[in-house]
């Protein structure tokens, strides 16, 4: 972080300021989530961890220590949760509150219980110039207006993976020492894989173009994988190659993940570092929001099989 800092010699570590929030955050969702199972036993055993506290739902937790980290931080202008109905919005001056972080603290909340790898993924906006304190109205910026994305996969091990407009990073954790140590320089998404990645459940209700382009790459001999965990699905597409997508269906016709929280940080992430997304029809990073909650039909990982479908 430091070594891309000196490329910029106006930066004023404002920016790693506000990234060592985001690994503080990460730190402490982590610790919680290495002692889910044990938790679980303490909570059925009387409801109180060790300190006498009322055992908390992770992904509650997680978000208040997103909020927290972050809050604190004097750069924050406004925190924008997957997990909130409405932004928090600090009271900070123009100069001061630069930055809006928009993030979903615990993605994959169906595999929390499960011992599956989950994530945090996060999206970090300027305040534009000429916003005043109100800051809520810049908070629909188009995903190409991102100055840093990335995310946290809590999994075997815990890797921070992160683009500042740059390329892409990742970091793992050494436990050892509770510090992310680069383990993946600039990281570059194959232009091809052999793997695509669907809920194959919501077939009989998937857009016919997408059902055929599935029956296209497995008759070129495409293998399947599914998590149910978009950073895990992702993550594994960006090193590996190849494609995740989640069609709009019946029951989300306007698919199930979220623009602002989930498709724009990753895309952002993905071209980045050489892979493409997009909506079916156009690209993730120039959708204009209209919603902070608003959802998007996805398509994102290798360019071969990305540029290769379209809705
Ligand atoms: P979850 O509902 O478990 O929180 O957006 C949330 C998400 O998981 C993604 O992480 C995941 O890719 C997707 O939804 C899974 O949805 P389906 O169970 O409908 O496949």
């Amino acid at each position: 972080m430091f070594e891309q800092r000196r490329r910029h010699p106006e930066a004023r570590g404002r920016f790693s300021w506000l990234l060592s929030g985001l690994t503080l955050a990460a730190k402490m969702i982590e610790a919680q989530i290495r002692r889910a199972g044990i938790s679980d036993l303490i909570v059925a055993a009387g409801g109180t961890n060790v300190h006498g506290e009322t055992q908390q739902k992770l992904d509650v937790f997680a978000n208040q220590a997103l909020l927290h980290c972050l809050g604190v931080r004097d750069s924050v202008a406004a925190l924008v949760s997957e997990e909130n109905e409405e932004p928090l919005v600090f009271d900070r001056a123009p100069e001061t509150g630069e930055y809006i972080i928009i993030f979903d603290p615990l993605d994959g909340s169906s595999n929390i219980d499960v011992n599956v790898n989950i994530g945090t993924i996060f999206s970090i906006l300027r305040r534009p110039p000429g916003v005043g304190q109100d800051v809520s109205a810049a908070i629909l910026q188009q995903g190409q207006k991102q100055v840093a994305a990335g995310y946290i996969l809590y999994g075997p091990s815990t890797m921070l993976v992160y683009t500042t407009g740059d390329g892409v990073f990742g970091f793992t954790l050494d436990p050892a020492i509770g510090a992310f140590v680069l383990s993946h320089d600039r990281i570059k998404m194959p232009e091809r894989g052999s793997i695509y990645s669907v809920n194959e459940a919501n077939t009989d209700s998937f857009p016919p173009s997408y059902t055929q382009y599935f029956a296209a790459l497995r008759k070129s001999g495409y293998s399947s994988r599914y998590i149910g965990s978009l950073v895990a699905d992702f993550h594994r597409t960006l090193l590996k190659g190849g494609v995740f997508f989640y069609p709009p269906t019946r029951l989300h016709p306007s698919g199930k993940l979220r623009l602002l929280y989930e498709a724009n940080p990753l895309a952002f992430i993905a071209e980045q570092a050489g892979g493409m997304a997009t909506n079916g029809a156009s690209r993730v990073l120039e959708i204009a929001p209209k919603d902070i909650h608003q959802r998007t039909p996805f398509v994102i990982g290798s360019p071969v099989e990305v540029s290769g479908f379209s809705s």
